[in-house]
């Protein structure tokens, strides 16, 4: 998907706008205005690309993390058909991983790097995936809420003044939407099901919606990054306004499915137009987000596992490149 732009970065020939950084950054401040998307080849100042780096690596840690807690129940599915479903469900987020590393790569930065980052704790990843997922029903949560609340996020990105990023967002929102609609899917199921099954999936609702409304990061006022992003069109929407717009689809939903949301602050206020609920415990996001929620520990050391386990295969990966190219050599000179 990214190897469409071959130019990239540090390839002299590879910067479209001459010029001193003066004239340069006139003509990356004339693209933002006319919303004109910016390219791996093009000059963009230092900030824009570290900023990008940091958002898009991160978003790539979250699909792969997030691969860990439905991964869990792959082995336990209550049906082939589930399973096939859940199956391709976390290959999928696994794919998105990998664009949104190809994208992120574009930008000077590598593999290595930022795999570096996330397993030294230098780089986040989504809040969300530090939760346990104690049932089935956790799952089926899982498609429902956090999808919905990915794809709620993710949608404005596709917009977003980066190439790279906007286009793997258009591919990676499609599949979220089969990702949210199968969650759903199977917690209607457990709902027609026996009382048993609708008291899990009450359950599991209950344990996931206020960190769900905290996946679109802190208040607007305590957003650090928002106003830089949002300038530079990488942003479109404030954490605050995707929460609410989250909230006002997602009552509706659980209407149909005939669930609770745990809030007894949730109504419908009718001057605002929107549904009030109750305040977020941020303490407890900042504490998830810096190391101390329930999984951060088990999530990281798996992933240092999976990576360590799969050294043989990179390192089998190439001497298999260095043979093929020896041989390529050989055959030239003959
Ligand atoms: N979790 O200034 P703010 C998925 C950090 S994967 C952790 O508002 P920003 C899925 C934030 O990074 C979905 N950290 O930040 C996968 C910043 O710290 P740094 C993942 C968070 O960037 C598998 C600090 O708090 N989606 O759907 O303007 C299975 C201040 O925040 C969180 C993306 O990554 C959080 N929730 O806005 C199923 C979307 N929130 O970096 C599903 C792309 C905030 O300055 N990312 N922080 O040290 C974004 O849209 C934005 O980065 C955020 C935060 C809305 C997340």
């Amino acid at each position: 998907m990214y190897t469409q732009s071959l130019d990239l970065p540090g390839n002299p020939a590879s910067v479209t706008a001459a010029g001193d950084d003066a004239s340069r950054q006139a003509a990356f401040d004339a693209r933002m205005a006319a919303d004109n998307k910016i390219e791996p080849q093009d000059w963009m100042p230092q900030a824009y690309r570290k900023t990008l780096v940091r958002q898009i690596s991160q978003h790539a840690h979250s699909e792969i993390v997030g691969m860990l807690p439905e991964g869990n129940w792959i082995s336990r599915a209550p049906s082939l058909k589930r399973k096939a479903i859940l199956l391709a469900k976390v290959q999928d987020e696994g794919g998105h991983g990998l664009y949104l590393y190809s994208a992120a790569e574009t930008l000077n930065t590598s593999r290595d790097e930022m795999v570096d980052a996330l397993h030294t704790g230098r780089a986040k990843y989504s809040s969300i995936f530090n939760y346990p997922t104690l049932t089935w029903a956790d799952v089926g949560v899982i498609g429902w809420l956090v999808d919905g609340a990915a794809i709620m996020n993710q949608i404005p990105l596709c917009r977003c003044s980066y190439g790279p990023y906007a286009r793997a967002m258009i591919r990676i929102c499609k599949e979220e939407s089969f990702h949210q609609r199968q969650g759903f899917d199977a917690l209607l199921a457990m709902m027609r099901g026996t009382d048993a099954q609708r008291e899990m999936v009450q359950d599991a609702v209950d344990r996931w919606w206020f960190p769900v409304l905290m996946m679109f990061g802190p208040p607007d006022s305590a957003s650090t990054n928002s106003a830089q992003t949002m300038a530079w069109g990488i942003k479109r929407i404030s954490n605050d306004d995707l929460r609410q717009k989250f909230v006002d689809a997602t009552v509706e939903q659980a209407k149909v499915l005939g669930v609770t949301l745990p809030d007894p602050g949730l109504q419908w206020n009718v001057e605002r137009g929107h549904y009030d609920y109750s305040p977020l415990d941020w303490d407890e996001f900042w504490r998830v987000i810096n190391g101390d929620g329930p999984c951060n520990r088990e999530r990281l050391a798996t992933r240092v596992k999976a990576h360590e386990d799969g050294a043989w295969v990179r390192e089998a990966a190439l001497a298999h490149a260095a043979k093929q190219a020896a041989r390529e050599t050989q055959r030239e000179a003959a």
